[in-house]
């Protein structure tokens, strides 16, 4: 009956204060539940601690972007003397101003936050959360103060953190990683990017487009995920505009010299030799660890991958006990990115809260990749296309071309490169859209709505292009792979 049934504290409980849980929480308190978010940073080991609102806030999309840009300024400003502006150069470039700029702008994200779960009554507790059984977790603060909380429902979204190689010597000693890159002080200098996912080529093409000597060890390929020719062309402009890379390698110790530099002892898989530098600093991008070691998972009865320790969720983002789930990157096989664990959140709560019972559609994901030559991409890669669909029901259009931007520059575009991944047959539905260039993400978004309405190949073709623009370009994609003509375009 009502009354023998235990009240408990909360409808809602989200484990986990970042992208993807507070999404969830104030869409339900929207809904008008009781919510409340339990979250906590673990400082990283070389001590970094942040506020509220998770990895993008704090450590991932937003400061990497504003750095980003910082080096976008610096190519600019190289541009402006072509377009008549007297700008002395070389220009300097104050690590310490960026970094300052940048930890003001991510500390106001933090207090919005705040204030947003004040406004839509979402009690935050900044504790460490961990199971004591399936509807109650116990909260610990930074000064040893627990809290028991209780709930109906319960969400987990505790995210990833940075992978050491702590098999290497001197590794977590004198290694960072993305959770200290954005808040550094002082300039890195001299820096050694360990890693070729999209994170170690987004801080290794900040690093080297503000002036900094950059270098990228690659164990085996860059983006291993994305399609790999594209990849290599993000590298190819990478390395042609000042990033080092070095292939094939693998770190075997990290030493600090007396002078304070750090000597860093690598084998070359390609020679078998061994081989080192010094550099002022090493950051390890060699992936990331989902956050459910300290959760006491086993008191919830919630299982989790053997293989990537990720949570096992269903279609309803549900995991193994159904009053408990899970979003963002904590959940197996999902999309590792902000918007993806944001949706998923708020339709979470509006199948638990509301009137919706639409499920988190994970499929044609767009996403960009922020090298100096930016990489966005929705939908299948060519190698993802013909693994699914043979070759010969493939058809690939794809063109080279050069952003008007660029010719008075007199800047490089050889690696500016468009490929529309279509089936064969008619309608021809795209499948994947592949842009290199300049605002990829500006562009690519536009087309991910289109190839998720299930656009086909003559229906882009109809789409008028804005002219003079590089989005154009995808419009006007008419030469196959498989017709063997050369794909340079020429000018309008
Ligand atoms: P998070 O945002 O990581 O939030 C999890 C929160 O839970 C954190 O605050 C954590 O401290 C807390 N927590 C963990 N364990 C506990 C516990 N036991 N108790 C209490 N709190 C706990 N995505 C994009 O879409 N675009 C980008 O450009 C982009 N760039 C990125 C760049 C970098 C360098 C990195 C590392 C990531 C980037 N991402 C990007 C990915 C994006 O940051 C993540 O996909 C997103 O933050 C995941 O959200 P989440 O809610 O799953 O987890
Ligand atoms: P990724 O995309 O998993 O990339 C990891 C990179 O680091 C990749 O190039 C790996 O090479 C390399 N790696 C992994 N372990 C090592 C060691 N021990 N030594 C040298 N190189 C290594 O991770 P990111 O850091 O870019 O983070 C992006 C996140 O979003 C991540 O969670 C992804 O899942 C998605 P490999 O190809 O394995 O040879």
């Amino acid at each position: 009956s009502e009354d023998s049934a235990p009240l408990l504290d909360y409808d809602l409980l989200v484990i986990g204060g970042g992208s993807g849980g507070l999404a969830c929480a104030k869409e339900a308190a929207q809904l008008g539940r009781r919510v409340a978010v339990m979250d906590y940073v673990e400082p990283s080991p070389r001590g970094t601690r942040w506020g509220l609102g998770g990895t993008c806030v704090n450590v991932g999309c937003i400061p990497k972007k504003l750095m980003h840009q910082a080096a976008l300024l610096g190519g600019m400003i190289r541009d402006a003397r072509h377009y008549g502006w007297e700008v002395a150069q070389p220009v300097p470039h104050s690590w310490r101003k960026m970094a300052e700029a940048v930890q003001n702008h991510v500390k106001s994200l933090n207090w919005g936050h705040r204030v947003q779960l004040q406004d839509r009554k979402v009690k935050y507790f900044n504790v460490k959360a961990s199971f004591v059984n399936e509807h109650t977790v116990r909260g610990v603060a930074k000064d040893g103060k627990e809290t028991l909380l209780s709930a109906d429902n319960i969400v987990i979204a505790t995210g990833g953190r940075p992978r050491y190689p702590t098999q290497i010597e001197g590794a977590l000693e004198y290694g960072i990683t993305s959770d200290d890159i954005f808040w550094l002080k002082e300039s890195p200098g001299k820096t050694l990017v360990v890693g070729a996912g999209y994170v170690a080529l987004e801080c290794a093409g900040f690093l080297t487009g503000i002036g900094l000597d950059t270098t990228v060890m690659i164990r085996s390929v860059p983006l291993r995920s994305f399609d790999q020719q594209m990849s290599s062309l993000v590298t190819e402009y990478m390395a042609s505009h000042g990033t080092r890379f070095l292939r094939g390698c693998t770190p075997s110790q990290v030493r600090r010299l007396p002078a304070g530099r750090l000597q860093v002892t690598w084998e070359d898989r390609t020679s078998g030799k061994e081989d080192t530098d010094t550099f002022d600093t090493v950051l390890w991008a060699i992936g990331r660890v989902p956050e459910t070691g300290s959760l006491n998972l086993e008191k919830s009865g919630v299982k989790t991958s053997p293989d990537s320790q990720k949570i096992l969720v269903d279609s309803w983002d549900a995991t193994s006990v159904p009053h408990i789930y899970a979003i963002g990157d904590v959940a197996e096989g999902r999309p590792e990115l902000t918007p993806t664990a944001i949706m998923a959140g708020r339709l979470l709560a509006q199948r638990l809260f509301g009137p919706s019972s639409a499920l988190m559609d994970y499929d044609n994901v767009p996403t960009t990749v922020f090298t100096p030559l930016e990489y966005g991409c929705v939908g299948l890669s060519e190698e993802e296309a013909v693994a699914r669909h043979g070759q010969e029901h493939v058809e690939v259009y794809h063109a080279y071309y050069k952003p008007l931007e660029f010719t008075v520059a007199e800047r490089d575009a050889s690696q500016c490169y468009i490929k529309m991944v279509c089936l064969r047959e008619p309608p021809q539905l795209v499948l994947g859209l592949h842009f290199l260039g300049p605002n990829a993400g500006e562009v690519t978004q536009g087309f991910a709505l289109g190839i998720r309405c299930g656009a086909s190949y003559a229906q882009v073709m109809r789409t008028v292009g804005i002219h003079p623009t590089c989005s154009e370009e995808v419009v006007r994609l008419r030469i196959s792979k498989r017709s063997g003509l050369d794909p340079t375009v020429t000018g309008c």
